[in-house]
């Protein structure tokens, strides 16, 4: 084999985020970029060789041809065989799967999930572990120290691989195994949901569901999944071709950027059940007729509703959701009687909880929801959990979610994201809070009362490593809280994320607008942080 060594200098800037290294794709194009990311990674691991690497990624612009550059550079570093998806496509819960069913050594998954795509669009790339699950702290600080002192990456001068066709081919003294994209991922999914019930439903003529794909990565999912396999009218697929620029909108499935299905779903002839997924498909929307459920409580419900799943029948060892996240799943863990862990965003820090066998359902407040069948977050997973529950009850969207609240109470939830804000004043607004979080706690501002205030810090019970400054917590006496944090998966300026939350028991208080019955809060949250004063913004960007 031909292996060249390249000689390179440390790029600025490559420290991998909440979720991976994402900037815009032009910066990925910048020779040398992507080779020392790669390198970086590679140089990172221990005793690879002749291992298995996975290779994929949600089909944005630029997939392809960084595919092929990873090939050849796995090739030169020494891996035995790259499996790689069709086209160069793998979801990310795919890639998990994958990862996993064939016993790899890793993986690497190139996706900006829910930022837009396109030529002036982002581009990102993260390294899964062989549990299937994204690279831990531990492992993206040794990656990026990496990236601050490299020298060289290896490639060879092999010719691309064909990715449109399946089956094995040798390169560079390598097998590359081009897989199909679906295929593994949905038969672990038909394991763990009961087909029957779900096809019957929705095959019924009673029932009809919409999935909004939004030209990312879980078009091909939803067709072998809800058309083929289940049955359902092809029409119940809507923005199912996968573009490289997601048809120029933004993969997020947020009631804001999945506009296409709230118009459906909030039109006279509404479907009974809507759904979306993000860039890469490891999020969901989930949207009953005229009713939007928030991802907090669609983890609350999927927890107490999990005995009427097969995969899921013989009870929950634990849950999970990041800090941020409402403490709805709370109330239905203490009556089931199993742990609630409480963990920082991003979904490295589930993996040494699944691992352990401490938690089988994990979610976060943004949009994501996932168990121990993978390692990652899986948007068609969670579509198919509402289904085969709504298949048993044969209730509507909305009757469940009442009935939820009647029965652990309401957790009023929003997040209210500022995104694009001038970087100096997002780090000003977060140090001035930092700074008064020791005399907060006691006094009375607006009439709330304080009851704690801290930075959010998180030792992994599994391993005992520590992670700091997750996030700015003001705690109220009746319960209330106010989170605030600063993204880790932008690529402009910066976005600040306030999350405001209040409880409620009382069931004649269930029917108030989300942002009514915030409102106390969202005004607290300006006073506590001078949000609009040192943003400039009068409103959020995006409200969740
Ligand atoms: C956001 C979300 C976080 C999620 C992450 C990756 O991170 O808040 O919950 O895990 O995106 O999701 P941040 O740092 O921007 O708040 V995805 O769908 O990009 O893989
Ligand atoms: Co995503």
């Amino acid at each position: 084999m031909n292996v060249t060594s390249v000689t390179t200098q440390p790029i600025a800037g490559q420290r991998p985020g909440t979720s991976g290294l994402r900037k815009k794709v032009t910066v990925f194009q910048q020779p040398g970029y992507l080779e020392n990311f790669v390198q970086a990674i590679f140089d990172s691991l221990d005793e690879f060789k002749g291992e298995t690497l996975v290779l994929g990624g949600d089909g944005r612009f630029h997939n392809d041809a960084a595919i092929q550059t990873i090939v050849r550079m796995a090739a030169a570093n020494g891996f035995g065989r790259v499996l790689v998806g069709q086209h160069g496509i793998l979801s990310t819960p795919a890639a998990s799967c994958v990862i996993r069913k064939h016993q790899a050594f890793g993986g690497i998954i190139l996706s900006a999930s829910h930022n837009p795509g396109g030529p002036d669009g982002d581009f990102g790339i993260k390294y899964n572990t062989g549990n299937g699950g994204p690279a831990p702290e531990k492992t993206t600080e040794a990656i990026y120290a990496n990236t601050q002192t490299i020298t060289r990456y290896l490639t060879t001068d092999a010719a691309d691989v064909n990715l449109a066709l399946q089956g094995k081919t040798m390169l560079a003294g390598m097998a590359v195994e081009v897989i199909d994209s679906v295929a593994d991922h949905a038969d672990l999914l038909a394991t763990l949901f009961d087909f029957d019930r779900i096809g019957a439903l929705l095959r019924s003529g009673t029932f009809r569901m919409c999935f909004d794909a939004m030209h990312a990565v879980t078009g091909p999912t939803a067709h072998e999944i809800f058309i083929k396999r289940l049955g359902a009218p092809a029409a119940s697929v809507m923005n199912g071709v996968p573009l490289p620029d997601f048809g120029g909108g933004h993969p997020d499935p947020n009631p804001t950027y999945a506009e296409d299905l709230i118009k459906v779903m909030f039109s006279d002839d509404a479907p009974d059940f809507g759904a979306a997924s993000d860039g890469d498909g490891d999020r969901n929307m989930i949207v009953g007729k005229h009713f939007i459920v928030t991802p907090s409580d669609s983890l609350a419900v999927l927890a107490a509703n999990a005995q009427l799943v097969p995969g899921y029948a013989s009870g929950l060892k634990g849950v999970a959701r990041s800090m941020p996240t409402s403490a709805a799943v709370d109330r239905v863990a203490e009556k089931l009687g199993i742990q609630c862990f409480e963990t920082p965003t991003g979904w490295k820090f589930f993996g040494n909880l699944l691992d352990a066998g401490e938690v089988t359902l994990c979610g976060e407040e943004s949009a994501g929801t996932g168990s121990d069948h993978v390692r990652e977050k899986d948007g068609v997973w969670a579509v198919l959990f509402w289904l085969n529950i709504l298949a048993v009850r044969r209730e509507s969207v909305e009757q469940i979610l009442r009935g939820h609240w009647q029965r652990f109470g309401r957790n009023y939830y929003s997040r209210h994201d500022y995104e694009g804000v001038d970087s100096a004043a997002a780090n000003g607004l977060m140090a001035h809070l930092r700074a008064s979080l020791a005399t907060l706690p006691g006094q009375t501002i607006g009439g709330a009362a304080i009851a704690t205030a801290d930075d959010f810090a998180y030792t992994d019970p599994v391993d005992g490593s520590a992670s700091t400054a997750q996030g700015i917590r003001i705690g109220l006496t009746d319960g209330s809280r106010i989170v605030f944090r600063l993204s880790g998966t932008g690529t402009e300026g910066a976005t600040l994320r306030v999350y405001l939350e209040r409880f409620e028991l009382d069931a004649a208080q269930h029917a108030v607008e989300t942002q009514a019955a915030l409102a106390p809060l969202i005004a607290l949250a300006d006073q506590l942080a001078g949000i609009r004063e040192r943003t400039g913004r009068e409103r959020p960007t995006v409200i969740t």
